[in-house]
């Protein structure tokens, strides 16, 4: 047992025993024996490197899936994110269109053919070019046009006198922190005795609004844009059986 004294075998047992043999055949050459102990060892430390190195694959292919689900994720994140930019700024001119009257609006407002009607601005004052129309009742095409060259416009109907035109024109200039731009300071469809109103024309702008008349009597009709109605931008339609 002497051959074998510890595990530091392959140093110490084949140069006394491989080079003075002495006599006896060995049951196993002590260098053969260590060669096969080394052969052992490398084998298991080759097994033990093969499996470390299996568990590396096997960590790095599991690493590899939440790195590309890591991947994924900031790319999924990152394309919900993007529709979601783009919805906002898709919403941004949205709500700021929602906030401003773009079309005609109030309950005389109708549909059809009628009578025509026409109506437009002073080029530089705040005025309309005629202060008073009359229309025989019934359904109306009123063309009217921001004849200005500088300044929007538009036109209200209410039912009822001056005092009442300056109630609905105070309920419009309260739209102006909530409406955006210059298409401000229209009355709220809802607006009590409002009869007809409509959006902001630009300068040389054009509309067509057809409604119907309320019964005949005498209505006012003005402008909403801040400061115009105070500066004497209204008008009567008598409206006749
Ligand atoms: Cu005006």
């Amino acid at each position: 047992m002497s051959w074998r004294p510890s595990g530091d075998s392959r140093s110490s047992a084949p140069s006394p025993l491989a080079s003075g043999p002495d006599g006896g055949p060995p049951v196993l050459d002590p260098a053969l024996q260590g060669l096969i102990i080394a052969a052992f060892v490398v084998g298991l430390v080759g097994l033990g490197l093969m499996a470390a190195f299996g568990g590396a694959l096997g960590t790095a292919q599991t690493g590899t899936a939440p790195t590309t689900a890591a991947a994924v994720a900031p790319t999924t994140a990152a394309a919900a994110a993007a529709p979601t930019a783009t919805t906002a700024a898709a919403a941004a001119p949205t709500t700021a269109a929602a906030g401003v009257v773009t079309a005609p609006f109030g309950p005389a407002l109708a549909t059809g053919t009628g009578t025509s009607l026409s109506l437009s601005t002073d080029p530089a004052q705040l005025v309309f070019d005629q202060p008073a129309l009359t229309v025989k009742s019934g359904l109306v095409n009123l063309t009217y046009t921001n004849g200005a060259t500088a300044v929007q416009h538009n036109l209200v109907l209410v039912n009822g006198d001056t005092t009442v035109a300056e109630a609905v024109n105070t309920a419009a200039a309260a739209q102006v922190t909530r409406q955006t731009g210059g298409a401000g300071s229209v009355p709220p469809a809802t607006t009590p005795n409002l009869l007809l109103g409509m959006q902001m024309l630009n300068p040389g702008e054009k509309a067509t609004i057809t409604f119907q008349t309320p019964p005949p009597g005498t209505y006012t009709f003005f402008c909403t844009f801040p400061g115009h109605f105070i500066a004497g931008m209204e008008g009567t339609l008598t409206v006749t059986p």
